[in-house]
């Protein structure tokens, strides 16, 4: 096995004593406390992060007020502050290296798929923003003379003031970036707090924020715990709009938090997407699509096609290619080019996985394969968080695995043939964030993806996602949608403005 050097760059970078980034500048926490951040391919420490406490949530807090007040931010134009996106763009662009290997060392997952999808999209989402902020225009709305007096009536969007964004580990960097590029762009400030799991390419994304220009305070990123630092930015007075992706059952904690002051609040959570196969579909496409919809990023994808309904005229063509796909997916470090898979974030996470297969198990699933380590990794892997990819039949409607967000690389699949039955079970779960369907047949197409209540269905493809278009979900999967034009609705207060001309 041969794996990627590590150029001497992102060596010292791992070997910072890491801070807290506030006001443009590192400053220790107030715990004088540190968290181990672990490579998951080895189970060793790879860097160590400040454990910040309510105290610096308070710091970071009044340092992105101050940047609001700030003319150096307060008083750039829209298009100086496209200039400052476009320019942060090209810095993550220019860093994609080493931005790929910090993100693969510290998440697990391959390194080609850190470049291709989370640096790519962490550029492309603040390329794209940078357009908004002087295209994001008010409304003159044609109103009614009032008693005689002409009105002039229009519509301003100012920034909504101090964002506290709460990440996740799957996708670091770029859930980090969904938030923080509307969130730039329409001129606010940003307390960020990433994912204790997976901080390190956060805190080297500020760093490329400071450079890019944005003055001191705009973005501040406090590193810690999830109820110690999380809770305090849900709870904080001085947060305006807390912008939360995670678990449903953190949402519902924050969203109480973040009651105390009427915050905005926008979430997105989990899924247990539906991904459904027509009879007309073609066995082989679709079984090798399925694969990379479940095991893409190990299952840790909050889109992963995790529930495959296959017609049942096809089923057993389907899961027999599906099955022989996952059996040829390479796992390995995802330092390894060779990699197609790599560990998952976390011993914990690894547990949680493990445990939903036994819960099928337990409950009648068949194991058609995977479920354990992947034989053939050499030592130097032997404490790392590996699991093979996982696929079980016999599964039925009420099962766990078939109801709860695994979060993992484990498909459980499913024969359908009447589908109306399909479209109840499909919808039948808390959650409603994506569905996938392959068929040809127009007709039952557009009628499926009609009654699926998700925020996203694919048709012939899964897990594509764009800056341009809106990601979000129905039921316990979410409040609000991210990206696209409608997220800057999210990210701005409108004031109504009314004239008397006469
Ligand atoms: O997520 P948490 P966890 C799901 C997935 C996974 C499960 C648990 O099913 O197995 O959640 O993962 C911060 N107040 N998803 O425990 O805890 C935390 O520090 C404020 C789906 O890692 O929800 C981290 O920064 N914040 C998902 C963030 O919340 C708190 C992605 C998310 O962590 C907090 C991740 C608190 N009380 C997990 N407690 C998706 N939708 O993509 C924790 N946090």
């Amino acid at each position: 096995m041969t794996t990627v050097d590590i150029p001497p760059a992102v060596t010292s970078f791992l070997g910072r004593e890491h801070g807290l980034f506030i006001g443009n500048g590192w400053r220790p926490g107030e715990t004088g406390q540190r968290l181990v951040s672990t490579n998951p391919a080895t189970g060793e420490p790879l860097a160590t992060l400040a454990r910040g406490g309510p105290g610096d949530v308070d710091t970071a807090v009044s340092a992105a007020r101050a940047a609001l007040a700030d003319p150096a931010w307060r008083d750039l134009t829209p298009l100086q502050r496209g200039e400052l996106l476009h320019r942060l763009a090209e810095l993550v662009e220019a860093h994609a290296d080493e931005l790929s290997l910090i993100e693969s060392l510290d998440n697990g997952k391959p390194v080609s798929v850190a470049r291709a999808v989370d640096v790519t999209t962490t550029a492309k989402l603040f390329r794209y923003f940078s357009g908004w902020p002087s295209k994001f225009e008010g409304s003159t709305i044609p109103l009614s003379p009032r008693g005689g007096r002409r009105i002039l009536n229009y519509t301003v969007h100012e920034p909504i003031g101090v964002v506290g964004a709460i990440v996740p580990w799957n996708f670091p960097m770029s859930m980090a970036s969904w938030k923080l590029a509307p969130a730039l762009a329409m001129g606010n400030a940003v307390v960020l707090k990433p994912a204790e799991e997976t901080s390190l390419s956060t805190l080297r994304l500020a760093e490329l924020v400071a450079e890019a220009g944005f003055p001191p305070g705009v973005l501040n990123v406090v590193t810690g715990e999830g109820s110690v630092v999380g809770a305090a930015i849900a709870a904080h007075p001085g947060v305006d709009k807390v912008a939360f992706t995670g678990s449903t059952e953190v949402g519902r904690l924050v969203t109480v938090a973040a009651t105390g002051n009427m915050k905005k609040v926008s979430l997105e959570l989990g899924g247990k997407s539906p991904h459904i196969v027509l009879p007309d579909a073609d066995p082989t496409a679709v079984a090798a699509a399925a694969a990379d919809a479940i095991f893409f990023n190990q299952g840790q994808t909050c889109t992963a096609g995790s529930r495959l309904y296959v017609h049942s005229a096809i089923y057993d063509d389907v899961m027999s290619a599906l099955v022989d796909q996952a059996n040829r997916i390479v796992v390995g470090p995802g330092q390894d080019p060779a990699s197609q898979m790599g560990p998952l974030v976390s011993a914990r996470q690894l547990n949680t996985v493990a445990s939903y297969i036994d819960f099928g198990l337990d409950e009648g699933a068949k194991l058609e394969t995977g479920g354990a380590r992947p034989a053939g990794l050499d030592d130097t892997y032997a404490g790392g968080y590996f699991l093979e990819p996982t696929v079980l039949t016999e599964t039925t409607h009420a099962m766990r695995v078939v109801q709860e967000e695994i979060f993992g690389p484990v498909l459980v699949a499913m024969r359908w043939t009447d589908v109306d039955d399909l479209i109840d079970k499909a919808n039948d779960t808390p959650y409603g964030l994506a569905a996938g369907l392959w068929t040809n047949d127009l007709t039952h197409a557009h009628r499926i993806a009609a009654a699926i209540k998700a925020g996203t269905v694919w048709i012939n493809c899964y897990n594509l996602t764009d800056p341009a278009s809106p990601f979000g979900g129905y039921k316990q999967s979410g409040w609000g949608r991210e990206m696209g034009r409608g997220v800057l609705e999210q990210y701005t207060e409108t004031k109504s403005v009314w004239v008397n001309l006469s």
